[in-house]
Formats: C-alpha cells, structure tokens, sequence
C-alpha cells in the first residue's frame, strides 16, 4: 500500500478523495490570509506521496537535467541552494478543475474531482530559476535550436545563393518535468526561459522547507499558470522537441468547445498554460454589523449553505451586507476590477481590492498572486425581490431569495463568462462563470 506513508493533514480541509489526498480549504477560511497557511493550501495527489528522507534537503535529493542532444547533468539539492542565487515570489496556484462543481450543477456532468472555490491558494515560494540551472547544465537557445532543426526535414532548395532558412523558434521546444511518483507535464522552453517569467525550482514554501504534500524537497512553480505543470517530487528535467508525454498533458487539462460533448478531439485542443480570470465568493455576512471593517468573530456559514434554509439568519428588510473573496488572473496580468451584484446581474457595483503588491508584498516580475476583495453593500428589500429572484416556500416559512454575484475582470480586460454552458467541457476544466450564491432570507 504506496499510501501507508501519506503524511498527517490537516483536519479543517474538506477531503475530496483521501487516496490519492485531494482536499480543499474550508470555504471560510480559504481568503482570511493572503499567505494560505501551508497546512490549509489545497493539495492535488494524483498518486502518492512520495518518501524522501530528510537528508534529502542538502544531497540525497538530486534532480538530472537532461538537454535536447541527449547530454545530461546532475544537481543535487545542495548544489542548487550553494549555486545558484535564490528567488522569492508570491504566486497563487490554482488547479484548472478549481470551481468543477459549479459547473456541473449548471451545465452538465462533468468527468474529475468536483471540486468547490478552494483548489487555489496562495503562497510565498524560495527557490532558484529553471533558467539559470539550464544555462549552467549548457543549454544556449542557439544550440537549442540547431538540435530540432536538425529533427526537420532540410529546407527545399532554392536558386539563389541566400542564406539558410532560419532556425525554427525556441517556442518549438518543451521542458518536460517528471516527479518521483511518475507525474509528469511540460512547458514552452519560452515559458521557462522567459526573463520575468519567474519559473522556479522550489525549495521554500511560506518560509519553511516544502510539506510533503506539496514537494518536498524540491518542485517546478510555473506562475501564472494551471497549477498542473507545477510538479512535484521534481526528479527530472528533459529539454526535447515534444511536450511531455504524459496523460496529463495530452489528455485531462485542456478545454473543449461545448459542443464537443462527451469524446472531444483531444490531439487537437491545446493544453492549457496560462490561466485566464476567475474570482469567487468566500463569505458572506447579512444584518447588523455585516458593514463593519472586520468580519464578525464568528464566522459565517460557508456561502455553499448561504442558500440552505437553515443557513439564513437576516429578515428580507434592507440589510447591510457584507461579501468576501478572491480574483485571479494567470499570465502574470493584474486583476483591474471586481464587479459585484446582489440582484442576480440586474445592476452592479465594485469591490474594494484587499490586497495591494506595494511595499515588496508579492515579490515577482509580474503580478502572480490573488487578489482577495472586499464589499459592503444593502441587499435589496423583499418587495423589490421580484425578477432574478427566486421564493422558496420548501422550508415552511416563505423566503425571499437572491443571487449574489461577482466577476472579475483582468488588467488586460479579459473578463469571465456569464455561464458555465457557454464554455462546458467534459473535463470540467477553467470553470470559470461569474460566481454565483443564492441568499435566502425569512420574509
Ligand atoms: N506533481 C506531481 N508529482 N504529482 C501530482 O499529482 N498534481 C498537479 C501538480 N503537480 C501533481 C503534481 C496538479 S493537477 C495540481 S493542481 C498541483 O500539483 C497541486 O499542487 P498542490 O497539491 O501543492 O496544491
Ligand atoms: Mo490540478
């Protein structure tokens, strides 16, 4: 039984499978630091993890690197920390399956894990630059490039005495990455050579060596992007002509258009890097002292059971409310706005931004952290409930429901779908539809 040496995990993460461990934050936890506590950051097994003694902080841990003419180099862990300078980012992993269940409740099935708003966190990550440890291992874009132009067929000839066509781009090379257990995926030998693309080989996790669960001793963190390239137990590294090979990037993370059900043409869709913009909703208040600066002392129930009978408190006057939650964009693009609704969409109004990079914050070349929000507003009284609104007279009593939404909208104004049916895919994947929590109030 691989799983008998899982570690010990924390007893607050909702368990979505417990072998391989895939669990989330509690909802009303999930955005009350910006640094998500190691012990509460989602973690996403697809097997087990794996055992590393601890000796493998300095040299029992080596990771091979391997260029695309075959030659290969070894680095063990306390080569990499001696040698190379250390980097420090602030970057928010999401996985692309993060909010699944949103999408199968109003769309249709969906195949993976049906997870809630919380496989995303945020955390500081410390480690080297992949770009410097393939220039040390003796990669030059230059000879990169001769090496698959040589895999090419040779150019037809032409009359003129011109120059040589010239050599294919770097964006045809993939950096394949492997873990101990046998995950593997792969990213754009652009992505990781570019100069502010702030790809590491990870050592640190919120200023204490990886958890297990998350690494150790050493992982890839690819900012900005679906968190499946992100990999763990990190025990090798192959320049080569080809992304990796694996399922999980020439299968399960990839979109489809909606129309392609149940058996999409998966050679053609791409696999997906960068994310695009998402936000979610993480808490919500209702009544006297909901406009308050801080949250009340006891938290409220999670907005999952916002819409439950039992998880309504307010009477359906004009109430303050107060809602909480999180905006992220990949790419390194900066979240511009957050557009909230208490009318289910009918009129909008912005959210304040919590979290501002100033003052050395979220360290990194681009802005790959999430933005947790803030705001406080009146519902709408039950009289003025009538279109987007739902009444429910299921649990005795009449109530007055609404929806509560949010979107957000990134610095380079790429702003989320309105549903989740317009960009159903089978996975489930980039789930990433205006947010949506129905709020029930006794009338
Ligand atoms: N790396 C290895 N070796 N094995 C894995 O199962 N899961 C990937 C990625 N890296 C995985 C992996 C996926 S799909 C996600 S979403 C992230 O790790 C989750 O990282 P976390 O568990 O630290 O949150
Ligand atoms: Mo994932």
């Amino acid at each position: 039984d691989p799983f008998v040496a899982d570690p010990e995990r924390d007893a607050r993460l909702v368990t979505h499978t417990s072998r391989p461990r895939n669990a989330e934050p509690p909802t009303d936890e999930l955005t009350r630091a910006f640094h998500t506590p190691s012990s509460l950051f989602y973690v996403r097994n697809h097997m087990w993890v794996p055992v590393v003694g601890e000796g493998a902080e300095g040299d029992e841990h080596a990771v091979t690197v391997e260029l695309p003419d075959g030659e290969t180099r070894r680095y063990t862990l306390g080569e990499l920390k001696a040698r190379f300078p250390t980097h420090r980012i602030t970057a928010a992993l999401q996985c692309s399956g993060n909010r699944r269940s949103d999408m199968t409740r109003q769309a249709t099935k969906t195949n993976g894990l049906q997870w809630g708003v919380g496989a995303i966190s945020n955390a500081e990550w410390e480690g080297v630059r992949l770009a410097d440890v393939l220039a040390d291992a003796g990669l030059r874009v230059a000879d990169a490039q001769a090496a698959t132009a040589v895999a090419k067929p040779p150019p037809p000839p032409d009359d003129d005495d011109d120059d040589d066509a010239p050599p294919p781009p770097a964006s045809s090379l993939h950096v394949q990455f492997s873990g101990l257990e046998a995950y593997g995926a792969s990213i754009p030998l652009e992505t990781a050579l570019d100069p502010r693309g702030d790809v590491l080989l990870a050592f640190g996790m919120n200023g204490a060596p990886l958890p297990r669960d998350h690494g150790f001793p050493l992982r890839a963190i690819v900012p900005g992007h679906v968190a499946a390239r992100s990999v763990k137990w990190l025990s090798k590294i192959a320049v080569a002509d080809e992304e990796s090979s694996s399922q999980w990037q020439r299968r399960d993370y990839k979109g489809f258009g909606p129309n392609e059900g149940a058996s999409p043409d998966w050679d053609r869709a791409k696999a997906i890097q960068e994310m695009p913009v998402t936000s979610a909703i993480t808490g919500v208040w209702v009544g006297r002292g909901a406009d308050k600066a801080e949250p009340p002392a006891t938290p409220p129930p999670p907005p999952a059971e916002a819409s439950s009978p039992t998880g309504t408190n307010g009477r359906a006057d004009a109430e303050p409310v107060t809602l909480e939650g999180y905006a992220y964009a990949g790419g390194g693009r900066a979240i511009a706005r957050v557009d909230v609704s208490l009318d289910g969409g009918k009129s909008w109004d912005q959210a304040a931004l919590v979290d501002d990079c100033a003052g050395g914050k979220c360290p990194g070349n681009r802005a790959w952290a999430w933005t947790r929000w803030r705001y406080s507003g009146q519902l709408p009284p039950a009289e003025a409930i009538t279109t987007n609104t739902e009444t429910d007279t299921n649990a005795g009593g009449k109530k007055a429901c609404t929806t509560l939404v949010v979107k957000a909208t990134d610095d380079a104004y790429n702003a989320q779908p309105e549903t989740h049916a317009s960009v159903y895919n089978v996975r489930g994947n980039l789930a990433t539809a205006w947010h949506r929590v129905r709020l029930c109030r006794l009338s």
